[in-house]
């Protein structure tokens, strides 16, 4: 007789099974106006990250400023903040082993004319000839910022 037991895989040492990462990903204005939400949730998923949580937000200054501290005072922040408040935003949490990195590499770089294709900003954008980059996504680029940044856009989660 087969012991069943014998056929299962042992459970999971959590001494060895690393921590879940998270990061805060917002589809910004430019990307859910040119209706690119579910391309990029799409592209997310079939990366094999998984989603902790989706929702449409409308961005407030004192939101965006404690979001894009480290750019107050740099040329491109008034715009940026007037960007980002020109129509609704996807606020995502996805999660998997190493998904900050994994994400800001999907991203592509932060310039959509030099980002690979292959890549979110490299496919699916541009330069429009505006003050800043309207480059579809966001990316938590650190532990740190991604643990503040979800906290400030899913004050719940
Ligand atoms: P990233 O979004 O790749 O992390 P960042 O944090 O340095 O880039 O900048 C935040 C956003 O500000 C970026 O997505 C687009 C805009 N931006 C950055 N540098 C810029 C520049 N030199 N000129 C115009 N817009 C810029
Ligand atoms: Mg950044």
């Amino acid at each position: 007789m087969t012991d069943v037991a014998e056929n299962t895989l042992p459970a999971a040492d959590p001494a060895e099974t690393p921590a879940v990462e998270r990061t805060l990903v917002l589809v910004k204005p430019d990307g859910v106006r040119r209706g690119l939400s579910g391309e990029v949730l799409r592209r997310i998923e079939a990366k094999g990250y998984g989603l902790a949580a989706v929702q449409l937000v409308t961005a407030t200054p004192e939101l965006l400023e404690a979001h894009y501290a480290e750019h107050v005072g740099k040329p491109f922040y008034q715009p940026l903040v007037d960007f980002m408040l020109s129509g609704p935003t996807l606020a995502v949490v996805a999660e998997g082993q190493d998904v900050i990195k994994g994400f800001r590499s999907l991203a592509g770089a932060t310039n959509p004319t030099e980002a690979a294709p292959g890549t979110i900003r490299g496919d699916l954008g541009r330069d429009w000839g505006v003050k800043v980059q309207q480059n579809i996504v966001h990316g938590s680029d650190s532990p740190e910022s991604a643990a503040r940044e979800i906290g400030l856009w899913f004050p719940g989660l």
